[in-house]
């Protein structure tokens, strides 16, 4: 068994129905986790919802609900959400589950052990939709002088007795941490942040509630509930057995975010792990924000969509490999129903999908199904293998390094590299003139189209995946792609190319375009 790979996404609050940002972070998790495989790493991948905290209780309370039906019923479209796209989650976690409570409590145990809990009162700051307590310094004023939070959120003043946990004392160990591990906190632009906001000071972090009860019990003293980003970050140690098996997935190699939530994640949750003696993930990625049309969605521009209204709309892959391939992982990106047809069609359609079924479907037909001779090679035949070796490479770089969108555009190339080749050589006019020449281009191409397809699988599994049925490729990790001995073995096996549906279907604007 490979070594293990710990990836997670953040756990989104059921307080409302997934949007496309949920989808955006669950299928670049998803990317990664399947690459991983792919590398032949042990890979545990989980997913899930926070489903405690002010937040929950008020959204509840507004809607005339219990809190916990609120809690079972959005959980629910958050996980079919990531059935409907895909998403090979080992595990989809609800902070109301028996066993994180459990680990909730020990991950509190062990810091009260430490020493770094102590009883006060608190009065400050905090936004109900950030889940987050802010400093004075850090607030700003809105419209009509009501103070705002730094992501614009409403604040209230709160005052209760609570536990804090001693988050100055950590100023200096997170700081030598971050020099010391320069990858802890990606990419650059989040990473700079956090240091001024650490060096800037800490203060002590209220960790309790008594105002509400929907939370974990604190232990052993009765009236208090954890502060829901306590419990909420606990959840990827839970994942990993905590505290009742051995650890294997832990540390996690990554924790997968939006940038609104780095300094939970950077910040508290390693304060957390070193004051409770465990060891702390390698690497925290805030990715960018989702914008449609370069706008923010909001309930109120009513540009808020459901992600599977688009899956519906443009397919699964199409989805998927629009928001790998558009986005500069890291940045804030834009999606509109125009840009991903476009694109869609440009890349995965045409030049891909279109590739493999010319291919294929001239194989079938002229050949009888059977794979192509050795034939006469020439030099451009290697030499488009080349091409193809390099495009699979730089997509195994640019994905083993967080860089998904230039692995993607790496990939592209030798799709394109086989389409100038397809032009050049015209395999169709060769079937009289040189059968010869033609059995050697088609088999370079099935050759190529099987590399690129299982580069390609951890963004389009399904399409990608039905490529391969259609040619009997079954080994689909990457020492796959560098076998060369693959196509005589299925020559010699006497396998078959049967006449292939398209695996990636041409996609056409909807009628009515908004608000897609
Ligand atoms: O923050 N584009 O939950 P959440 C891209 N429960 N990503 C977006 C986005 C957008 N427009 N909007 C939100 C929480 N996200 C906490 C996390 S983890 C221990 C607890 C991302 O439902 C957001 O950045 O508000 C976060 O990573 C995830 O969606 C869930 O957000």
């Amino acid at each position: 068994m490979g070594h293990p790979f710990y990836i997670t996404t953040a756990i989104s609050y059921p307080n409302g129905r997934p949007h496309i940002g949920h989808a955006y972070e669950a299928i670049a998790a998803d990317a990664i986790a399947r690459f991983q495989r792919q590398a032949g790493r042990d890979v545990r991948f989980q997913t899930g919802t926070d489903e405690h905290g002010l937040k929950m209780v008020q959204t509840a309370r507004d809607r005339g609900v219990e809190v916990r039906a609120l809690a079972d019923e959005m959980s629910g479209y958050f996980k079919v959400m990531c059935d409907k796209l895909a998403i090979s989650y080992d595990r989809f976690i609800r902070t109301t589950d028996a066993d994180h409570h459990r680990a909730s409590q020990a991950i509190w145990q062990a810091m009260a052990d430490t020493g770094d809990l102590y009883l006060d009162r608190y009065e400050g700051w905090y936004s109900v939709r950030d889940e987050a307590f802010y400093d004075e310094k850090e607030l700003t004023e809105g419209e009509g002088g009501a103070k705002l939070s730094p992501q614009g959120t409403p604040v209230t003043w709160t005052a209760e007795e609570t536990w804090f946990f001693r988050l100055s004392k950590y100023q200096q160990p997170l700081l030598d941490f971050y020099a010391a591990n320069p990858d802890f906190i990606r990419p650059e632009a989040r990473r700079n942040e956090i240091l001024r906001f650490v060096e800037g000071g800490l203060s002590d972090l209220s960790v309790s509630r008594t105002s509400f009860d929907w939370g974990v019990a604190v232990p052993g003293s009765p009236g208090h509930v954890m502060y829901v980003w306590v419990d909420a970050l606990t959840n990827y140690l839970t994942g990993a057995g905590y505290p009742d098996r051995e650890l294997r997935y832990w540390p996690a190699d990554l924790h997968l975010i939006g940038k609104d939530i780095v300094r939970f994640h950077a910040v508290y949750w390693p304060a957390f792990l070193m004051s409770a003696g465990i060891a702390l993930p390698k690497t925290v990625f805030g990715h960018g924000f989702l914008l449609h049309r370069g706008e923010k969605m909001s309930k109120s521009l009513g540009n808020v969509v459901d992600p599977l209204d688009l899956a519906e709309a443009f397919g699964v892959d199409g989805l998927r490999y629009f928001l790998l391939r558009e986005v500069s992982f890291g940045q804030d990106g834009s999606y509109s129903a125009e840009a991903i047809v476009t694109r869609v069609n440009a890349e995965l359609a045409n030049a891909f999908g279109n590739l493999a079924q010319r291919t294929l479907s001239f194989i079938a037909k002229n050949l009888g199904g059977a794979f192509p001779d050795a034939g006469r090679a020439e030099a451009a035949d290697a030499q488009l293998i080349e091409e193809v070796v390099v495009a699979c490479a730089g997509l195994r770089a640019g994905f083993t390094d967080l860089l998904l969108s230039q692995g993607v555009e790496a990939w592209l190339r030798g799709v394109f590299a086989c389409n100038q080749y397809i032009d050049a050589q015209a395999p169709w006019s060769l079937r009289k003139t040189d059968p010869e020449r033609m059995h050697a281009v088609l088999r370079t191409l099935v050759r190529a189209i099987r590399m690129l397809a299982i580069a390609i699988l951890p963004v389009v599994p399904e399409g990608a995946g039905r490529v391969l049925d259609q040619i009997n490729a079954d080994e689909r990790d990457h020492e796959a792609i560098d076998d060369d001995g693959w196509y005589q073995r299925q020559v010699d096996a006497g396998a078959t190319i049967a006449p292939p549906t398209p695996a990636f279907p041409r996609l056409e604007l909807p009628a009515e375009t908004e608000p897609a």
